[in-house]
């Protein structure tokens, strides 16, 4: 049986200066560095420009180990480096084996003849990737955006994690390390070298045939088998075997009555365990691969229609509308984002009834336990492979040989996956104007189309013919490709609110197919920013806040919108909270006009998930995976079923809109509220709806034009509702002024908490005057809110489950909770 050796674990790295220290593998050199207290901690505040040197140097890491003999005998040993960052040199004892140019690569190789009985010696020497982008540059010079802004240059000659030379929300750290586990792999005879699963399924979802293709590395001639069994919670649904022929063997397998992976909130997610054994003449077994497929149709649907070609996805014959966002690395250094943190995050964008991520191409591909907790959530994954931002070197041989190796492995690596949804060649490489052109330092388009069409669409084929492959995001397919966010077809990268400046309002004139990016930043909250900041520094000027503000635009553009829509916060923690609230409102804006709009809009990923280290950005989850404001807005715009009204400042009307995402159709009673500004009603009403499956409606049409004579438009506020079984669903706030000039009053907040089970509490709000985007706060005690941002209307209650993180005592929640609202933002301390 083919065993690893794993090397794994503890290793000496020595740098300059004469540092010799104890590392740890997989990592890389700032984790070692950092854990040895050789550096400060890069995040807080502005260390980043103190770690530069380390991206700088050259780092080797060396260890010992030792082989039994039983060991050594077998035919083949091989060398397996499952990720190397990035320029490597590998030696065992003291022998040369190889080079290495491809953090994205996994290497392997034969290093049977360098080994010897008992103690052996590798090292794998790390040279500073730096002096070679800039070496390159000069030589020949290629654009690339947000260059002397926190970036650094020459990226793109190397195929590594491109933020990690600076992005508009990262620190500029260049890391060096064996990121990857590496280990040393036995084979005797054969091994599995690779295993495609695929599957077809019958038009009725009744019968799945999987079909399983094996391929063996061949050591020594010898009658092989392969054999494959599937199975489903321990019992066996289908076996299969087949003896192999030149080195290969193909399997098919029928599972009847198959039960379906869905995206989540669709249905559920089984999972079927694929095992794979290679067996020789004697029965012995080989080598065993095993993998976890889902058993679903999950396809890209593009077709003509009515307002142009659709971009839409469908899972076992149902289009549904994606609800995401874009998925950035979860840290600057790839070890501290552990499967753990990762994990936590895609539970989040399960909790906020997302149903799709997009691993954006300036990133890394993730490990496999990503896509594992992905597939085991119902998160869909559109993977980007890992280029953005920036002209390549494309008329580069060489260059373009080593992204092939890597994209096949990749694609090979990732495709059983059930959440694996689509390919896609690369963020923004198309509709960033300085890119592609003709002029020198672009990249000539014929060129890239060579790279992303051709080439990497064709690797892309060969390993994979069950997804679709998209050149890039974003990208116009139909007519003129240069036609940057076509209304009409392929997916848009929405910019005009933020980077554009323009009003949210404008979102609502925007009618494109597929919205995979459109964002607005908000700080990270108070406990967060003590992380990074003393505290004199607690101020959004203050040059270590700055220093943590990546975009150019950042601080101005948010306090320009927050005043557009907020009076002027009082206090630092005021404003912070506020720019959250402002990201929610923004979003929400969006989010929900797409969603009406559906079929014709049929995505939302907004920018963005996650951050990599304590920052301002256009996250919802911050560094510690603390839900901002737009995270629990998010639950509520993406909920299968919505509630949510538009109002017309001309005629004083406010329509009501319910979407669905269900399969099937529903009964529901959607009602409505109007209050004026003491919360005393004025209007009120229900009415009961069939809402039709996977569809949007307008159910009803206020008419406020008299009661806006008689209340003003500043006086008066709309809350919707929508039930089921006499349960709220969805609930939602119009106003037709803008909450700065809403004369608001005093809440007088009363918040009631009592113990709960599983050492969380229950605090139950209300207020004696509407409240708008109420949220509680435990001072000092990290904790997860079941719902919090909340408008709450007098003679309204609203229970809401907080559970601390570590145990806490209900004397300590009620001296440290605090509820707060819109109109303490501004109250004068
Ligand atoms: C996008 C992304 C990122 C960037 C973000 C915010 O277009 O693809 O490159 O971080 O905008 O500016």
């Amino acid at each position: 049986m083919s065993e690893t050796f794993s090397l794994d674990g503890n290793w000496t790295l020595k740098g300059p200066k004469k540092i010799e220290i104890s590392a740890v593998v997989p990592g890389c050199v700032h984790a070692d560095l950092r854990r040895e207290n050789l550096i400060p901690d890069p995040y807080f505040r502005d260390n980043e420009t103190q770690v530069q040197w380390v991206g700088e140097e050259n780092w080797t890491y060396t260890r010992s180990f030792e082989l039994s003999p039983a060991f050594l005998r077998s035919e083949r040993l091989e060398l397996v480096c499952q990720g190397l960052d990035t320029f490597a040199e590998i030696h065992i004892n003291g022998r040369k084996l190889a080079e290495t140019d491809n953090m994205f690569r996994q290497w392997e190789f034969d290093v049977k003849a360098l080994l010897r009985e008992g103690e052996n010696s590798i090292s794998v020497t790390l040279r500073s990737p730096m002096p070679y982008g800039r070496r390159k540059q000069e030589e020949r010079f290629l654009w690339q955006t947000g260059i002397g802004h926190h970036r650094l240059e020459g990226g793109q000659w190397v195929r590594k994690e491109q933020s990690n030379y600076g992005w508009d929300w990262g620190p500029m750290i260049v890391t060096m390390g064996i990121w990857r586990s590496i280990g040393i792999r036995s084979v005797n005879t054969a091994r599995i070298e690779d295993t495609r699963v695929s599957q077809t399924l019958s038009q009725s979802f009744k019968k799945a045939t999987v079909s399983v293709d094996v391929s063996c590395s061949v050591v020594k001639r010898s009658k092989l088998l392969a054999r494959v069994e599937i199975s489903k919670d321990g019992d066996v649904v289908a076996t299969a075997q087949s003896s192999v022929a030149r080195k290969r063997a193909a399997l098919e397998m029928t599972i009847r009555n198959p039960q379906l992976w869905w995206p989540n909130g669709l249905g559920e997610q089984p999972l079927y365990t694929v095992s794979v054994e290679l067996v020789d003449e004697s029965g012995a077994v080989l080598d065993r691969e095993v993998k976890r497929i889902g058993i679903r149709e999950l396809t890209l649907v593009r077709e003509k229609d009515q307002w142009g070609e659709s971009f839409c996805f469908q899972a076992n014959g149902h289009r549904f509308f994606a609800k995401g966002a874009n998925w950035i690395p979860s840290d600057q250094f790839d070890v501290w984002g552990t499967d753990e943190r990762n994990r936590s995050l895609l539970e989040s964008a399960r909790d906020a009834n997302m149903n799709m991520v997009r691993v954006w191409g300036g990133g890394k591909y993730e490990r496999d336990a990503f896509y594992d907790d992905c597939d085991e959530l119902g998160i869909c994954v559109w993977q980007d492979f890992m280029f953005a931002c920036a002209a390549y070197p494309g008329f580069d041989d060489d260059w373009v040989a080593n992204v092939k190796v890597e994209i096949g492995q990749q694609v090979r690596r990732l495709r059983h996956h059930a959440s694996v949804a689509l390919w896609c060649g690369n963020n923004e490489l198309e509709h960033i104007p300085p890119i592609l052109g003709d002029e020198p330092g672009q990249m000539p388009w014929d060129e890239y189309i060579n790279l992303f069409d051709r080439i990497i669409g064709k690797v892309v084929k060969q390993n994979d013919n069950q997804r679709a492959y998209w050149p890039s995001s974003e990208h116009s397919p139909v007519g003129d490709r240069k036609y940057s966010q076509n209304p009409d077809c392929g997916d848009a990268h929405l910019w005009k609110v933020w980077h554009g400046r323009r009003p949210f309002e404008w979102y609502r004139t925007a009618f494109h197919r597929f919205c995979s990016e459109f964002g607005f930043q908000s700080f990270p909250e108070p406990s967060t920013i003590e992380t990074y900041t003393e505290p004199e520094e607690r101020n959004v000027t203050s040059f270590v806040m700055e220093h943590h503000q990546r975009s150019p635009i950042g601080n101005s553009a948010i306090i320009d919108y927050m005043l557009s829509w907020f009076r002027l916060p009082v206090g630092f923690e005021n404003t912070v909270w506020l720019t959250q609230i402002l990201q929610g409102l923004a979003i929400k804006y969006a989010v929900e006009h797409w969603r009406m709009n559906k079929p014709r809009c049929m995505g939302a990923l907004y920018w963005q998930l996650n951050d990599c280290w304590q920052v301002a950005s256009w996250s919802s989850l911050d560094y510690f995976g603390k839900w901002k404001a737009l995270h629990y807005a998010a639950r509520d715009f993406f909920a299968p079923l919505l509630v949510t009204g538009v109002e017309d400042l001309d005629t004083k009307n406010v329509e009501i809109h319910v979407v669905s995402d269900q399969l099937q159709r529903a009964k529901a009673t959607v009602a409505w509220k109007v209050v004026d500004l003491s919360g005393d009603e004025l209007e009120s009403g229900s009415k009961a709806l069939r809402v039709p499956a996977n569809a949007s409606k307008t159910v009803k049409t206020l008419s406020l034009a008299k009661l806006v004579k008689e209340h003003g438009e500043r006086g008066l506020l709309v809350k919707l509702f929508l039930s089921q079984d006499g349960e709220v669903v969805s609930e939602n706030l119009v106003t037709l002024a803008r909450p700065k000039h809403l004369k608001l009053q005093d809440p007088k907040l009363s918040c009631k908490v009592k113990k709960s089970d599983g050492g969380s509490f229950e605090v139950t709000l209300s207020a004696s005057k509407p409240s708008l985007w109420t949220w509680l706060e435990l001072k000092g005690i990290a904790a997860r809110y079941s719902d919090n941002f909340i408008h709450l209307l007098p003679g309204e209650t609203r229970s809401i489950r907080v559970s601390p993180r570590d145990k806490t005592s209900l004397k300590a929640v009620k001296e440290s909770i605090r509820a707060r609202s819109l109109f303490d933002t501004y109250q004068e301390i």
